[in-house]
């Protein structure tokens, strides 16, 4: 097997400023030697290339659509982030993108699914299902997911290649935190969400498993997307949206190990590590033991 690391250091989608660090932290934490600790070859493509947004013009600050907040600036970034998503798959590279904040996943799943029905498993303390309508912060790292499932404000958004997903071939795994209309969406629709009470009654094994059938139900693989605050904040400080109550270092790689067994990822990204938050880039290596774990590393 064979991994295209690329880089999306966007900080766009969310206020705490210096996840767009996210990518040489993730690097600089080992990326390349975790992944040969997993057995597959690497390659980096490198980072896309962002703006600050300090160099755009008010205009392009203001919201263009509802809430959402530097939008212009997310749909660019997505739009070529799905490409080079695309054209990794096309060239038999599984696509590993560095966020960034989440809300890059628009550009990786819409590339990961732009030739092949996929599902998703949504590894989050968040669901991440705001639209520029409902969203209480404007920050599109809220709303990748809704985007994804081309959700009522999100519908026509072609750059998310909307709909990417189906409802029932997603999973969110790890849910703590959730905005109202989140919760009314979650309701009426077909998606999965698995909390973390859920987790605490049933224990991750099975409720992984569980996920990894919705996500393979009917499709060709399914993406991974990792936010990082999915963990306790204990063992990952280094995010923006910190939500006591998340899983622990030992669920986390066996849920990953779980994804490797399966063998269905498609793509995967690591999302929201924030350097300027953390200590001594912990959370960061953690992102890179994780994605070896997810890749096939084994203790024996
Ligand atoms: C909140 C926080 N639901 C929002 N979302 C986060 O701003 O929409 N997602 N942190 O990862
Ligand atoms: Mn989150
Ligand atoms: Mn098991
Ligand atoms: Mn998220």
């Amino acid at each position: 097997q064979s991994v295209r690391i690329i880089g999306a250091p966007t900080d766009y989608g969310q206020d705490r400023r210096g996840v767009d660090m996210g990518p040489s932290a993730i690097r600089y934490g080992g990326l390349s030697e975790g992944l040969s600790e997993a057995g597959v070859d690497d390659e980096d493509a490198g980072d896309l290339l962002v703006p600050r947004a300090e160099e755009r013009d008010a205009q392009y600050r203001t919201p263009s659509k509802g809430k959402a907040k530097f939008l212009r600036e997310t749909e660019d970034v997505c739009s070529r982030l799905a490409t080079e998503v695309r054209e990794s798959i096309a060239d038999g590279y599984t696509p590993l993108v560095l966020g960034g904040d989440h809300s890059v996943a628009i550009g990786t799943v819409s590339g990961s699914a732009a030739d092949a029905e996929i599902g998703a498993i949504w590894f989050d303390a968040h669901g991440d299902l705001n639209t520029p309508t409902t969203t209480p912060s404007g920050n599109v790292h809220g709303m990748p997911l809704a985007a994804l499932l081309g959700v009522k404000e999100w519908d026509g958004v072609d750059w998310a290649n909307a709909p990417s997903l189906s409802p029932e071939n997603v999973a969110i795994v790890g849910l703590r935190s959730v905005d109202d209309a989140e919760r009314e969406l979650l309701r009426d629709s077909e998606i999965t969400a698995f909390t973390m009470s859920e987790i605490d009654d049933r224990g991750l094994d099975e409720v992984v498993d569980d996920a990894l059938a919705i996500a393979n139900n009917g499709t060709e693989g399914y993406h991974v997307s990792l936010d990082l605050d999915w963990l306790d904040p204990t063992i990952a400080p280094g995010v923006g949206t910190p939500v006591r109550g998340g899983v622990d270092y030992r669920e986390a790689h066996h849920a990953m190990e779980q994804v490797a067994v399966d063998g269905g990822m498609r793509s995967m990204e690591l999302v929201e590590v924030n350097p300027t938050l953390d200590q001594h880039n912990e959370t960061a290596e953690l992102a890179v033991e994780l994605a070896a774990s997810a890749f096939g590393k084994r203790i024996l």
